[in-house]
């Protein structure tokens, strides 16, 4: 019997800062623009309430569990002494909530021993809950999700972003056009913690992008696997960052063997 921490624990606690975190956001919609720096590029923007978002997540944390480790977006780290992680991004879609469009989310990672076990995103927006422990599937408001029955790539809507760097943005169009005309269409949110709980709900039949962080994709990735998707992260050469692929199971060969033939993955692996 194993002596690791107890999952609906962790969940629980995800669940409820991820809350308190969404209300905290909703506070700010109106008010954010005064405060506005850039990180990577003058299109990499973090706000005020990024920082504050963060801020409460990690205090959350620390008086819960104080030897657990931290990752997260905005750049608090903490050494983990317990074998925990917690991966956040306390913001996805900051471009969306500075211009309020309503596609931002508080995602939250658990890790134990390297191994991502819970995961918790708020579309803050429209505050829908998205979760997901390892091994006991999805939910969305608590009702068990499950992937698209879509079959046929040609009928896939497929999600995208695009990274912060002009460069990198480019070369991601290149690979866009190597796709666009293989899917039913394309959609791009703007929050890829928020792609990624679409494919586990069957708002979206896939999604794809390249480039984007640990803290972006953590929570997502196990939400759409424990919603019956395949999901993969690997090695996107052209930008010399990485790949990420989520998809119902009967897509994600064909997507993977699309991005293949549009320069985005070297070789072809799930
Ligand atoms: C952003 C996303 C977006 C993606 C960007 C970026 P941020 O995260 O989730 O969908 O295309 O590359 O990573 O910066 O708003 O947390």
């Amino acid at each position: 019997m194993s002596n690791g921490p107890d999952l609906v624990e962790l969940l629980d606690l995800a669940t409820d800062l991820v809350v308190e975190a969404g209300a905290l956001l909703a506070g700010g919609v109106s008010s954010v623009r005064t405060d506005i720096a850039t990180k990577s590029s003058a299109t990499d923007m973090v706000t005020e309430m990024d920082r504050a978002s963060e801020r409460l997540l990690v205090e959350g944390i620390r008086s819960a569990r104080p030897d657990d480790g931290v990752l997260a977006e905005e750049g608090t780290s903490a050494p983990n002494r317990s074998g925990v992680r917690w991966i956040i991004d306390p913001l996805d879609g900051t471009t969306n909530y500075l211009y309020g469009v309503p596609a931002y989310a508080v995602s939250v990672a658990v890790e134990v021993d390297g191994i991502v076990e819970v995961g918790v995103v708020l579309d803050a927006a429209h505050g829908e809950l998205f979760s997901a422990v390892r091994g006991r599937g999805a939910r969305l408001d608590g009702r068990l999700i499950h992937t698209s029955p879509t079959t046929d790539l040609g009928k896939a809507l497929v999600g995208t972003g695009f990274g912060y760097e002009a460069v990198h943005r480019r070369a991601q169009v290149d690979v866009l056009s190597g796709v666009i005309g293989d899917v039913r269409d394309i959609r791009r949110a703007g929050a890829a913690a928020v792609d990624l709980c679409w494919v586990a709900c069957g708002r979206l039949d896939a999604y794809y992008e390249e480039g984007i962080e640990p803290w972006d994709g953590a929570a997502g990735l196990l939400v759409a696997a424990e919603a019956g998707g395949r999901t993969w992260v690997g090695a996107s050469p052209r930008i010399g960052r990485t790949i990420t692929v989520a998809a119902n199971p009967e897509l994600f060969d064909p997507l993977l063997g699309l991005l293949v033939r549009a320069g985005a993955v070297s070789q072809r692996s799930g």
